[in-house]
């Protein structure tokens, strides 16, 4: 059994000159495959072996191991699906008409987010989540998600440890942020809002 690494559906260079080419390329087949295999590792010949990756992240959140590699293995397969080389622009549909109900407007929903994601203190992630049948905001440290406190149904989130921007960016988290929205996939989050209901 155990976890696969899954594949990005778009190259390495796909999102310049918004994300890199080489922090894509050491984003996924290091960090990314580092917690698929510590995962597997944490869970190899117990009875965890058996549990599905959300089950996991709630029911074993106080073993560090699963809390952490699980959560980077989620998080991340979350990150690449729900960004694409043809992403940016804004939603529209039933995603759209529930953003304007939980923030208003679409730009006020996008200030909200960016100031969450800004705001982490060191490392983490900033997530729009489906929750009691809303949409809301907020931030995670480390690899933590909602999911594992049933504070929500991520739908949509950015990856804010250094280590996602650092090389074109440097400290300048808020130019990557702001350069991330050109890379949403809206198509994608609007099948996430759906399937969250
Ligand atoms: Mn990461």
């Amino acid at each position: 059994m155990g976890f696969e690494l899954p594949e990005l559906e778009y190259a390495y260079d796909a999102l310049e000159p918004n994300i890199d080419a080489e922090t894509m390329e050491l984003h996924h087949s290091k960090h990314h495959a580092g917690y698929t295999a510590k995962l597997n590792a944490a869970i190899e010949g117990t009875e965890m072996d058996a549990m599905g990756i959300e089950e996991l992240m709630v029911e074993k959140f106080d073993n560090a191991a699963v809390r952490n590699n699980g959560g980077g293995y989620w998080n991340h397969s979350l990150f690449w699906s729900t960004m694409s080389p043809n992403g940016g622009g804004e939603p529209n549909g039933s995603l759209r008409s529930a953003i304007d109900d939980s923030f208003g407007s679409f730009e006020s929903m996008k200030e909200e987010f960016s100031k969450a994601a800004m705001t982490r203190f060191g490392s983490g992630w900033a997530w729009l989540c489906v929750d009691n049948g809303g949409l809301s905001i907020c931030s995670t440290p480390n690899q933590d998600n909602p999911l594992m406190t049933g504070a929500g149904i991520p739908i949509l989130g950015i990856d804010v440890w250094e280590h996602a921007y650092y090389k074109s960016y440097g400290p300048g988290r808020a130019n990557y942020i702001q350069a991330w929205w050109n890379v949403v996939d809206w198509g994608t989050v609007a099948e996430n809002f759906e399937s969250a209901l």
